[in-house]
């Protein structure tokens, strides 16, 4: 399938069709959000499927049912997903929401509302390996081609939702003051519990430590790949193939070292501190 046949192109950003349409993005900008909704932002392969598997429970008090009777896309839908319209219905409350949006398409109700964000980053070096990988398993996205082009692609913005600083810049500069709290996946990686108790605490959730080890146990990596309503094993191989790749593929911090050479190293870090040159905020990671 030709690339221009794959993508749909809304305010400069390329959205898989297989995924994304006309009507679900105005569905999205059309969205009334409540007061005690969450929605979790993510730039693509930054933790989106493991937040769809934390927030429920930590919005329950750790109940199970949902991540092993609902499947990840249904569970805690893409505010901008054509699967959105058809559950949004059926969300308990509070209800959990996912969005790859940068601040500035996110739905007017929102900004009126209290509805709060939880922001998670991830290294960018990591966040190209994998949706390097991404792009090889699934059949709806263009082949990335050899991992120089990938990554030229990737900074040039000419992937999924855009070039990842204009998405980073977004979020870190928007007014919302302690309606948003930020989490990087590494700190993720590093303590789960430690950052599950930041969450919980920002949520207003009185979780017991118990809870938050109970939560923990169930959202590692080893345990959500074995969890058929969040491993991606119920999408049919022509759609992702698994002999190709993994949605769940390592779990890991520091995969770039694998991938980068010296040169594109250089390259990465200059073109990144470029676009965030003068910007007020700083980066949690070396881009070293
Ligand atoms: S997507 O396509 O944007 O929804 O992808 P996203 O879910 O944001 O990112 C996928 C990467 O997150 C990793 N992942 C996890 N890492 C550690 N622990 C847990 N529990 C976990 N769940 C998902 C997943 O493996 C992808 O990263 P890579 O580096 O490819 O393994």
């Amino acid at each position: 399938m030709a690339s221009d046949q794959m993508y749909l192109m809304y305010d400069g950003l390329m959205l898989p069709c297989e995924t994304h349409s006309t009507e679900s993005l105005e569905f999205a900008r059309e969205f009334t959000f409540k007061d005690d909704d969450v929605l979790v932002v993510t730039y693509p392969k930054s933790g989106t499927i493991w937040m769809q598997e934390i927030l429920p429970l930590l919005l329950n008090g750790g109940d199970l049912t949902p991540v092993l009777t609902i499947p990840n896309w249904d569970r805690v839908p893409w505010l901008e997903e054509t699967r959105m319209a058809l559950v949004v219905d059926q969300l308990p409350s509070p209800r959990a929401f996912v969005t790859h949006f940068p601040y500035q398409l996110l739905p007017a109700s929102f900004h009126t509302s209290k509805a709060k964000v939880i922001n998670v980053l991830r290294n960018p070096k990591d966040v190209l390996v994998s949706s390097y990988y991404f792009h090889q398993m699934a059949s709806f996205l263009e082949d990335p081609g050899t991992f120089e082009e990938f990554m030229e692609k990737f900074l040039d913005g000419r992937v999924l939702f855009g070039k990842w600083t204009d998405h980073v810049k977004s979020w870190k500069n928007t007014e919302l003051g302690d309606r948003i709290m930020y989490v990087t996946y590494e700190e993720m990686v590093q303590d789960l519990p430690a950052a599950l108790r930041r969450m919980s605490d920002f949520l207003g959730r009185n979780l017991s430590e118990e809870v938050i080890q109970k939560i923990a146990e169930n959202c590692s990596f080893k345990t959500m790949k074995a969890n058929n309503m969040s491993n991606f094993s119920l999408v049919p191989k022509q759609y992702m193939d698994n002999d190709r790749s993994h949605f769940l593929r390592k779990g890991i911090t520091g995969d770039w070292k694998n991938h980068f050479s010296p040169e594109q190293l250089a390259r990465f870090k200059s073109a990144i501190e470029k676009e965030l040159e003068g910007e007020s905020f700083s980066l949690p990671w070396s881009l070293d």
